[in-house]
């Protein structure tokens, strides 16, 4: 008995570190502010086709509505109950998205924004998305319910009430993030709430979870949330699958808080990893692309079992967050190509695309004025559409870093090269750099001022491969570069350093 209990909690525990992805598929993209039925027709038409193994959604609770300024896109991280109505759309439309991506085969992964309600100051009224009062003045929130005892400030130390110092723990985890009411989740009433939250969306179909702010949460209080969820849906996972956990947390070093009292409770958020990979990219610092020899732990990382990583987020592609001015965004795109091409072929942690929307920036001094700015929408706040161009890009201002066809050929990519190890590192000294994945993929970057002309070995079977970054393999024809591998697995690759994508990307499958 107590041999099946241990067996029991080993299980529960080990299963939250794996995204449990379908069909050998291994990257998710974070489809910011889409609304629930543009993303179930995307898994349909390009998400599942492509390779794709999930999709982390924008919190599907209710929030409040801002209106200075203007339906900010950051107030669905201010929580007024757990119905499910948002700018994406209504709980019968969520519940279709779940549905119909699942039955393609791609995951849903769920923002749960778990450690406080709104800000102080978000006022009293029915300015709500599903329309559900609400007093922040009293700390009275009906649509849970949740009143004043179930919020931490008498634990919060501060003159303020907010998070002034976080090199003070106690502070970072009692007191309010940027005025945010502060839940109390050692009380076992919230942690209830927020389990039967979470199980519920388990049990339309979700995959797992985003945990917003967990920096902000003791990972008791979140072991103990962990533990009340359920396995997810047997109508599409194998009993006994545990939901994967990814959490928020900032650790970029020089802070008590470390992402390592996290990483036993699920994977984390590795922000060293765009943060160092944007300076290197650019080449600022000293950085050169040769260094990434031992990218990874050697870097000073989690271990890649506990690691979800990716080039920008949500917060830094904007200046929220932390990473800094070295963040590589779409507004950059030839470097950012590069940036997600290298994390894509590279075997460290779970990989995240970013797909976003374009807004009109106003930096002045280094900062974005308009980084509030919402999607895009028409009047009254009403997200716009994802339209898709006769090009297969995005109409309506939407991004979609992943249908970029660079991107998404390294999700593929990726997908075909899984569970391989690197293999054949080459660089220069300088900024060209070259690696394969075993014999089954191999990628080729020059980052330098001048063109390359080299041959390696790539270890992949002889052949001729289709570069899957100037083009494609489109039946049995290429519509970009080709490769010629020898017996010998050695491959000539010339690169300028005035081509359009300076990267060259040949796999198993791209073999004509
Ligand atoms: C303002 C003042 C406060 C004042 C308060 C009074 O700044 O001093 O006390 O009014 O009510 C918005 C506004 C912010 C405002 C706050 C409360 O920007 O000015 O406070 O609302 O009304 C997002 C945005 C925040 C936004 C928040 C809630 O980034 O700007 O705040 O949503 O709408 C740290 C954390 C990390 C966090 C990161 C941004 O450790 O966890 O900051 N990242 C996550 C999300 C992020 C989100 C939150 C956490 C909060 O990724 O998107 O913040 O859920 O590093
Ligand atoms: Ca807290």
């Amino acid at each position: 008995m107590k041999l099946l209990i241990l067996v029991t909690l080993l299980g529960l525990s080990s299963a939250q570190f794996s995204p449990n992805t379908r069909s050998g598929r291994t990257s998710i993209v974070h489809l910011f502010e889409w609304r629930w039925a543009d993303i179930a027709a995307e898994c349909e038409r390009y998400l599942a086709p492509n390779g794709f193994g999930g999709v982390q959604i924008s919190p599907p609770s209710e929030s409040i509505v801002v209106t200075n300024p203007s339906y900010p896109w950051w107030q669905r991280y201010q929580p007024i109950s757990y119905k499910l109505c948002s700018r994406s759309g209504n709980e019968n439309e969520l519940r279709d998205m779940i549905t119909r991506c699942n039955n393609v085969g791609v995951n849903i992964y769920v923002d749960a924004v778990i450690n406080h309600m709104c800000g102080s100051g978000g006022g009293a009224g029915t300015h709500s998305s599903c329309g559900t009062y609400f007093n922040a003045n009293t700390k009275e929130f009906p649509g849970v319910p949740y009143s004043a005892l179930d919020f931490n400030d008498s634990k919060c130390k501060t003159g303020s009430g907010e998070i002034e110092n976080y090199n003070d723990v106690n502070q970072v985890r009692n007191c309010r993030l940027v005025g945010l009411l502060d839940l109390a989740l050692e009380k076992d009433y919230v942690r209830g709430k927020v389990a039967d939250y979470m199980n519920k969306l388990i049990d339309m179909g979700v995959a797992g979870f985003r945990v917003d702010a967990c920096k902000h949460m003791w990972p008791g209080d979140l072991s103990a949330i962990y533990g009340r969820l359920k396995n997810l849906n047997t109508k599409w996972f194998s009993s006994g699958s545990r939901p994967f956990i990814f959490q928020e947390v900032i650790d970029l070093g020089g802070e008590p808080i470390k992402a390592s009292e996290y990483t036993g409770l699920g994977r984390v958020t590795e922000f060293k990893y765009g943060a160092k990979l944007g300076n290197v990219v650019r080449k600022w610092n000293g950085e050169k692309l040769s260094y990434l020899k031992n990218w990874g732990e050697g870097w000073g990382m989690m271990p890649t079992g506990k690691a979800l990583v990716f080039v920008d987020n949500h917060d830094n592609q904007r200046g929220h967050g932390a990473g800094g001015a070295s963040i590589l965004t779409f507004w950059d795109a030839r470097l950012y190509k590069i940036a997600t091409g290298f994390m894509l072929a590279h075997p460290y942690g779970v990989t995240r695309v970013m797909s976003s929307y374009r807004w009109n920036r106003n930096i002045v001094n280094g900062q974005d004025r308009n980084d509030w700015i919402g999607p895009p929408s028409s009047s009254g706040g009403v997200t716009k559409p994802v339209t898709i161009n006769s090009d297969s890009t995005c109409g309506n201002d939407w991004v979609c870093e992943h249908r970029w066809r660079q991107i998404k050929n390294m999700v593929i990519f990726r997908n075909v090269v899984n569970g391989q190890p690197l293999s054949n590192w080459w660089d220069n000294g300088n900024n060209m750099i070259a690696f394969g994945r075993g014999n089954r993929g191999f990628i080729i970057i020059n980052n330098d001022t001048w063109s390359m002309d080299i041959t390696l070995n790539t270890g992949l079977p002889g052949g001729t491969y289709c570069d899957v970054i100037s083009g494609q393999k489109e039946g049995s024809r290429c519509t970009g570069k080709q490769v010629t591998v020898g017996s010998d697995g050695r491959a000539n690759f010339k690169i300028s350093n005035s081509d359009q994508d300076p990267f060259i990307a040949i796999h198993a499958s791209s073999k004509l």
